[in-house]
Parts: structure tokens; C-alpha cells; sequence
């Protein structure tokens, strides 16, 4: 059972294996209590067995399993050793072992992904052998788009738990759009109350002539939030939230029509949109605007602790900016040259703001027109183009270009596909997807933090469609993100199928509704 993905930097195997049975213990020392408080939960639901507290790291029967920090490992390293001793997993940090013990489930067969055993006796073995790893990128992201269709909480918690399984580390989670607001906001009450809900909205399957329209949405309550925050951070997942400013507004302006540009449009006219693509009803450059969102931000950053807080920044139509008398006083006052650096300017302003609080900002690359934000990061969506300008200029960045990670694009040209996005992304083309590009000094390529694939959700609008999309592509996604692979065409895309065979088996105890290997099912 050592089909792991992703695969780990090195496995040396030996001859024999620790069995778990109804004595053996669970070990972790103090710096690992929670990470054996999780792995004690997983497996003894998967297992039923009791797998009591042990009091050191090996036992006499050695059929144990120990925890334990090892301050020589790197932060998210971890060494996996099963021996006649038991099985020991040490980290660099509590991150490392709980990625060991990520690689502990995934040995001990499909079966330990269940929430209750099975009614028949199994050996729960893990052969002996060494592993030896650790991430090559210290983002490894998942973006959740909640505005074009909500998801409850427990879906996304679900979220979180399928993350971990793959290693995966950040949480982007994309809380507003033009057709929903859907975290509250408790000075901007209405953000929520008219912003979290559309009259209309298309949905059904890709195969009704003419799709059902019905009201939609939702929203997570503060308290929604701070549980999302605390399961990601016992998961070791950092939730970096995302509040789409200047353009991708139209959610908030329908909610309070004085953030529009009121003079050039009847902004009170405006309700949650109810189409896909891209709205030219964008926020007015105004102190009023600013004020509204820092006080946005001075919420979110109670909520979220990460370093990091995306600001959005994309697919702004600068259309009413340059018909604005006020935008355009605002440009002459400032002394810009155009609306590209009045949407630098406004970006600007929020990660000054950002930054005065320690934390950083990060936007889609757009906000690389009309020139980038002091400390900036940025997210690559359109190609490799802007994340190569970021790194060169000596800006992080995140590389999730479309071509190859938006997993809301179909897997497969057949006709049968059910999510009507035309280009096709096959879980092939996302193995071969490589975070860094050739054109990067090693020096500029330190500035990649790593990647992220991207789930947007206009055509998804349930968690089981969701999953079709996100699996299996994202557990090649996971590999890149993690392990060292070779360059794009040297990379054993046969041998990642025949992993494959046995995480389908990890997928199906998880329960996920992954597209089948065949094609999609008639129902799908
Ligand atoms: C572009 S990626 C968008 C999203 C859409 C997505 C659909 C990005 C920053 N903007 O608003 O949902 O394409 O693939």
C-alpha cells in the first residue's frame, strides 16, 4: 500500500510490518497533541480501535504509533519510519508531522478514510520501510468560489478535510463577487441582507433545454467563520480570504448604491447580478468607498489571521471611471495618467492599509496595470505573463494560470461532459502543469511561493458537482504542489494513473463524487 500521492521525496522499504490491534498506543509528545488528537480521531473511527495514550514514542510490543517535533527536520518536513519498533513519524514543526500522518492514512489502506469500520476483523498493517519528505512549495492552494454559488458551512469543512488528505495548505476562499456577498459584515448589515441573495439564477443540468431559474444564496455568519478558520488551522490549512475590490462589486453596491459610480449610472436600480462574466458595475473611486472597506477589512482581519488577504483586483472595466466626473476629478487631483493607475491607486491605498496591520496584500494580476503595490503579491490567473513581470520586479506570486489549473473548465471533450465550459483540462494536462516557467532566474524563482488550482463555481451549483470538478484533477494538482517531479514531459503520467487505482479507492471511503476514470455517469 505505498500508492501515495502525492509521492514523497524518497521510500526505502524493508521486510515486515506493524500491525495495529487493541493495544497498541498512540504517543505525541507536547509539541504534537493536536496533530494526535486528529490522527487518534481519524483512526479510531476508521478502526475502531481504542489506540490509547502511550507514554513514549516506541512500546514493547512494538505496535504503536509515536509523534514527536524533530527541531533538525525543515518546518513542514517530516520522516515517516515503520520498524520493529512501531511507527514513528517526526517533523520539523506539528505542520510536518500532521503531513506525516496524512502519509500514515494514506498506508494503511483506503479502509482508514471511513467514519465508522467495517462489520468483518482486517489487519491494519503499515510495512516497514523509511520515508523521507517535504513540500517543494510552501503554497499549496485550493480556491473556493462561494459567491457564484454558495456552499454551506459543513461543505466547506468537507473541503478542508479533502485538502489536508492531499497536503494542501491554503484556503483561498473567494467571499464576494457580483453575484453574492456571503460573509457578514457587522457595521454593513445590509451587505448580507440584500447583498447574500439573487432573485434568479440559472441552474440544471447541461441536458434541459431550458434551464430552471431560481432564487439562490446564503452567507456564513461570523461565528461560521471563525469555525471555518479554527478546523483549518487544526488541519494546518491558513485561510486567506478574498473580498473582490474595485470591479466584481456589484453584490455590494446593489446592498449600498452610494459605492457606484452615482453619476454616470442609477446605482439604486441595481440588484445582485443575476448573469455570468464580466459587470462594468464597479465601486467609485471615493474616500467614501475607502472608508466602507476599510471598515470591511477591519472585521475580516479579526476573523482571519493569515498573513496574507486578497483584495481581488481583477477584470475591472475602467468604462464608468472614465465617464465619472468624480473619478476623473480624483485622477487630476491625484496627478495619474489614467484609470489603469487610478485602479493602481485604489489598490495601493488597501495595501498600505494592510500593511500598516503587518499583514500583506495579494491580487489577481490586473493589479499589475498602472504599476504594482509596494508589497503586493500577486496571483498569475491569466497565463505565466504577469507572475513572471511580479517575480522579476521581486514580488511573490502564486501561479494558478488558467491554461491549466481552473478546474471549472471540463475534463474531457466529450459530448457527454456536463459542465458546459469549452476549453478542456484533462487530469493529464494538470500532471504536467509546472508552477515555475523556464523563463525565471533561480533568484527571480524564490518569488514563486507556489500555486494554487482555482474552483470557480457559476456552473456548479452543488457540492457534488463541485466534487465531479475538483477530482481526480486535484490529486494530480497535489503532487505538483508537493513533490519534486521532473520537467512537464518527462513526467510518468503512467505511473501517476497506477497510484491513481489505489487513491480512487481513498476517494470513494471519503465519499467523494469524483469524475469516474470512464466518462461521467448518466445521472452526472
Ligand atoms: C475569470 S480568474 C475570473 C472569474 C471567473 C472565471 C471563470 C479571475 C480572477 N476572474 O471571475 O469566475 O474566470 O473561469
Amino acid at each position: 500500500m505505498t500508492e501515495l500521492i502525492p509521492a514523497p521525496r524518497s521510500i526505502v522499504s524493508g521486510s515486515g510490518e506493524v500491525r495495529l490491534t487493541a493495544h497498541s498506543q498512540l504517543y505525541a509528545d507536547t509539541g504534537t497533541q493536536g496533530v494526535g488528537h486528529w490522527l487518534r480521531t481519524a483512526l479510531r473511527q476508521a478502526t475502531g480501535l481504542p489506540l490509547r495514550e502511550g507514554r513514549e514514542p516506541g512500546d514493547a510490543g512494538g505496535d504503536g504509533i509515536g509523534l514527536q517535533l524533530d527541531p533538525g527536520l525543515g518546518p513542514e518536513e517530516y520522516r515517516l519510519v515503520s520498524d520493529g519498533n512501531g511507527v514513528l513519524i517526526e517533523g520539523g514543526s506539528p505542520a510536518g508531522v500532521f503531513w506525516g500522518a496524512q502519509t500514515l492514512r494514506q498506508l494503511l489502506g483506503p479502509d482508514a478514510y471511513r467514519r465508522a469500520p467495517l462489520g468483518r476483523d482486517r489487519a491494519w498493517a503499515v510495512p516497514y520501510l523509511t520515508i523521507r519528505d517535504a513540500p517543494r512549495f510552501r503554497w499549496r492552494g485550493l480556491m473556493l468560489d462561494v459567491a457564484r454559488h454558495f456552499m454551506r458551512k459543513d461543505d466547506v469543512l468537507r473541503c478542508l478535510d479533502l485538502m489536508a488528505a492531499h497536503k494542501l495548505n491554503v484556503f483561498h476562499f473567494h467571499l464576494t463577487d457580483d453575484q453574492g456577498w456571503r460573509i457578514q459584515i457587522e457595521r454593513h448589515p445590509r451587505l448580507t441582507e440584500i447583498g447574500s441573495w439573487r432573485a434568479r439564477t440559472k441552474t440544471g443540468h447541461r441536458a434541459s433545454p431550458l434551464w430552471e431559474e431560481k432564487p439562490h444564496g446564503g452567507y456564513y455568519t461570523q461565528d461560521d467563520i471563525r469555525e471555518i478558520v479554527a478546523y483549518a488551522a487544526e488541519r494546518h490549512i491558513t485561510v486567506v480570504p478574498e473580498i473582490d475590490v474595485p470591479g466584481h462589486s456589484q453584490a455590494a453596491i446593489a446592498a449600498y448604491p452610494e459605492l457606484g459610480n452615482t453619476d454616470v449610472i442609477d446605482t439604486t436600480a441595481l440588484s445582485v447580478w443575476d448573469t455570468w462574466g464580466i459587470n462594468p458595475n464597479v465601486l467609485a473611486p471615493t474616500d467614501n468607498t475607502l472608508r466602507f472597506y476599510e471598515g470591511v477589512f477591519e472585521e475580516v482581519l479579526e476573523l482571519f489571521p493569515s498573513e496574507f488577504v486578497h483584495v481581488g483586483g481583477d477584470e475591472c472595466p475602467k468604462d464608468q471611471w472614465r465617464r465619472s466626473e468624480t473619478a476623473q476629478a480624483r485622477i487630476r487631483e491625484l496627478g495619474l495618467a489614467d484609470e489603469d493607475e487610478l485602479q493602481s491607486w485604489f489598490i495601493g491605498h488597501f495595501d498600505a492599509w494592510l500593511t500598516a496591520r503587518g499583514r500583506r496584500l495579494i491580487g489577481w494580476d490586473e493589479i499589475l496595470q498602472g504599476g504594482l503595490a509596494k508589497g503586493a503579491a500577486v496571483s498569475s490567473w491569466r497565463g505565466y505573463a504577469g507572475g513572471i513581470a511580479a517575480a522579476r520586479a521581486g514580488h511573490d506570486v502564486v501561479m494558478c494560470p488558467e491554461q491549466q489549473v481552473y478546474l471549472d473548465h471540463r475534463q474531457d471533450p466529450g459530448p457527454d461532459e456536463p459542465v458546459p465550459i469549452g476549453w478542456v483540462r484533462t487530469l493529464e494536462d494538470v500532471y504536467r502543469f509546472e508552477p515555475v516557467p523556464p523563463e525565471l532566474t533561480p533568484e527571480e524563482a524564490r518569488h514563486v511561493l507556489g500555486t494554487q488550482a482555482n474552483v470557480w463555481t457559476e456552473v456548479m451549483e452543488d457540492p457534488a458537482r463541485v466534487d465531479y470538478q475538483t477530482f481526480p484533477r486535484l490529486a494530480a494538482f497535489a503532487e505538483v504542489a508537493w513533490s519534486v517531479l521532473p520537467a512537464p514531459a518527462e513526467r510518468d503520467f503512467a505511473g501517476f494513473e497506477r497510484r491513481m487505482t489505489a487513491h480512487y479507492r481513498r476517494l470513494d471511503a471519503l465519499g467523494v463524487a469524483y469524475r469516474p476514470p470512464a466518462g461521467p455517469l448518466p445521472w452526472q
